[in-house]
């Protein structure tokens, strides 16, 4: 059940795509309380009360216990601490033994999530904006509840199937040899590679919808030989357009009006990578066409995948903010002895960027309506995803683009996926990566992954091989470090085997992860899910923080500590335990319900499998339209005959029905007798 209030006038998001009357009862679940434009909404917590949602955010599963903030930011350097990351999305789901309810806010601006930080009994959800519509859904399950979010926010982003390979990245790659040696030492070794992307070093000094010729001479070329290698070139755009006179993408979008602008009718300039920079006022539908427009010769060049970056929008900093940096600067000069404005020096430069002041001192036009930024800052990322995604249909209204996007908000989950952003090479931004999956998934984001081996500072061979083996399961696989980092391609490392090995059991698995992820997209379920989804009455399932449910019937729990060489792992169920090391070498161990302690040597990682519920391994390849989706190992845990309905399709259609590509695969019981491990069958399919 979906129950709608409306406060104010709220400013259209689209994130919604049911429309719904406004209810005019009392409002359900929480005290609502307005202090000057504010809403906010106040409700006590039960001991066992669990909090689910917010979807890209710090710390754990369930989110009790910290205080958020939606505000979309440039965080590069987050921990545990940061309040905000580079999407907001404002739902979040109340489980406990009385309440099973979400709430949503429609509200592109400022939101502050008090989760039992101030009060460890009481949540406090603050509306800056204080124009919004709240939706309260209700239902008796998580699982439903997820459902009904779907049918209020619309279809989760379908990737083409090429986008669930392998990918590898790196903030640095500055020209087509460098690309190409990529590729080579992929190929050399048979480590399966899907596609490269191509970060800001391929552009004309950064400049969007440019590639430098003495680097790239012939992108088309190049692109359409990969192509015919079946990898893909995926190339970033940001969101400034350089304010330069002479470069068509700022001319034409000065000659159509389409920037921001402050209050004096001038465009709005801030600095980002290339420079001085004009903002496109995505919010505007004629501005995401003409944004949109300026993909076309790069998708003329045959490229099919794209991802979108710098969206929040970042600011590293406008004029405005350097002078009166500077005149604070000549203020203490002139007064040495103020020690304390001595010392705060230092902030008025280290807070130039992303600073509010920009963000209030710039406007969007709506319908003929000036409205301020700050108002609305969640949703510009989202809106250059959409005016990105509108493009691609437009030119290609028949097949599927990659599409993922840095920041985000909800409704930009129809158009797009997302990276988790700027993580670090440590083995706590591998269990965050791991955490902020089912919230992702809950809120929509179902093709989404981490930075594998950490995008800032050095990787060591452990860390990468450990991010590599949760990848396996991330619809998003892609290894991306930053400049200047230790390289990180996996051929780099003496433990290259193993990397290799782990990337082939993601494409052994491939044709089944693809069905499941099919399968949760086209019925507006989740990929992954917290344990309390599935096991709504176990409390250790429920507070279970470090494993996840994936698709129909596994689990996962990768190592995240290093040197563990294992880990404790907690089934809810029996279940069957795959420890893999390569598609050909895995220990198939049936396992009780309860504790367990499991070793996991290095190259070793584990899925968990409830009983009948197979797994199909097909006998993988270095391409992802060079697997054969026919031939199939299964292996299931099973007490007789099983079956399995397998989503196949061409991997392009944007618009699948899902019952046109079910094929069902049979288990006979007979796999069980002639099996070596008790209890668990393993089959041959020929499809
Ligand atoms: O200010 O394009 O999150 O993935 O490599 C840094 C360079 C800009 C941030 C992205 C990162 C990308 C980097 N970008």
């Amino acid at each position: 059940m979906i129950r709608k209030y409306t406060f104010g006038t709220p400013f259209s998001t689209d994130a919604v795509i049911l429309s719904l009357p406004a209810e005019s009862g009392e409002f359900p679940f929480f005290k609502l309380t307005r202090e000057n434009d504010r809403v906010i909404l106040t409700r006590k917590l039960q001991p066992e009360d669990c909090l689910f949602g917010l979807g890209e955010s710090v710390r754990g599963i369930n989110k009790r216990g910290h205080r958020y903030r939606s505000w979309n930011s440039d965080v590069f350097n987050h921990t545990e601490s940061t309040e905000s990351l580079y999407g907001s999305h404002n739902l979040l789901c109340f489980f406990g033994p009385e309440c099973c309810f979400g709430i949503y806010l429609d509200d592109p601006g400022l939101i502050t999530w008090d989760l039992g930080y101030t009060r460890s009994d009481t949540v406090v959800i603050t509306s800056e904006n204080g124009q919004l519509d709240l939706y309260i859904l209700e239902e008796d399950s998580l699982t439903e509840l997820a459902r009904t979010f779907r049918r209020l926010t619309g279809r989760s982003y379908l990737p083409p199937r090429w986008a669930f390979g392998y990918i590898q990245s790196r903030w640095g790659y500055a020209s087509e040899e460098e690309v190409r040696t990529v590729a080579e030492e992929h190929r050399r070794r048979r480590i399966p590679l899907d596609g490269i992307c191509l970060d800001i070093d391929y552009m004309e000094e950064f400049k969007n919808f440019t590639w430098r010729k003495d680097a790239f001479p012939d992108l088309p070329r190049f692109t359409a030989d990969m192509k015919a290698d079946h990898l893909r070139l995926i190339p970033i755009i940001d969101a400034g357009i350089r304010q330069e006179n002479g470069y068509a993408p700022y001319d034409s979008g000065e000659a159509g009006g389409y920037f921001c602008r402050k209050a004096d009718g001038s465009d709005f300039a801030a600095a980002v990578w290339p420079g001085i920079c004009c903002f496109p006022d995505f919010l505007r539908e004629d501005t995401r066409r003409w944004f949109g427009s300026l993909y076309r010769p790069l998708l003329e060049a045959g490229l099919e995948g794209f991802w979108n970056d710098m969206n929040e929008p970042a600011l590293f900093f406008t004029e405005e903010r350097v002078e009166s940096a500077f005149r604070r600067a000549e203020e203490v000069h002139r007064n040495p002895r103020d020690y304390e404005a001595m010392w705060r020096l230092g902030d008025s430069f280290s807070s130039l960027a992303n600073s509010l002041e920009d963000y209030r001192s710039f406007f969007h036009e709506s319908d003929g309506r000036q409205v301020r930024h700050d108002r609305v800052h969640n949703l510009y990322g989202a809106f250059m995803t959409r005016s990105a995604a509108e493009a691609f249909r437009r030119f290609d209204p028949g097949k599927r683009f990659l599409l993922f996007s840095r920041s985000s908000f909800i409704g930009a989950h129809r158009n797009g996926g997302i990276w988790q952003g700027d993580n670090f090479s440590w083995w706590s931004h591998l269990k965050m990566a791991l955490q902020m999956l089912p919230g992702l998934n809950l809120c929509g984001f179902l093709y989404s992954g981490c930075d594998l081996g950490g995008f800032g500072c050095n990787v060591t061979e452990d860390l990468l091989l450990r991010f590599l083996q949760l990848g396996v399961f991330t619809p998003l696989m892609r290894n991306h470090s930053a400049l200047h980092t230790r390289e990180q391609e996996v051929y780099r490392f003496s433990t290259w085997e193993w990397m290799r090995d782990v990337i082939r059991v993601r494409y052994a698995l491939l044709p089944f992860l693809y069905s499941e992820f099919m399968k949760a997209a086209l019925t507006g379920g989740m990929y992954f899910r917290p344990l309390a989804f599935d096991y709504p009455k176990d409390p250790r399932a429920i507070h279970t923080e470090d494993q996840i449910l994936l698709g129909e019937g596994c689990m996962i729990a990768p190592v995240l500590e290093q040197n563990a060489e294992g880990r404790y792992v907690y089934l809810p169920e029996d279940m069957l335990m795959i420890r893999f090391r390569s598609p050909e070498d895995y220990d198939l161990v049936p396992m009780n319900k309860g504790d367990h302690r499991i070793s996991m040597s290095l190259r070793e990682f584990p899925l968990f499998v409830k009983k009948n519920h197979p797994v199909l391994l097909c006998p993988g390849g270095e391409r992802t339209e060079l697997l054969d989706d026919r031939t199939f190992t299964a292996v299931c845990r099973a007490d007789g005959k099983v079956s399995y309905d397998l989503y196949r399709d061409d991997g392009a259609d944007p618009d699948p029905v899902l019952a046109d590509h079910l094929t069902t695969v049979v288990i006979p019981a007979s796999a069980l007798s002639g099996s070596p491990v008790p209890g668990v069958a393993i089959s041959s399919l020929v499809l």
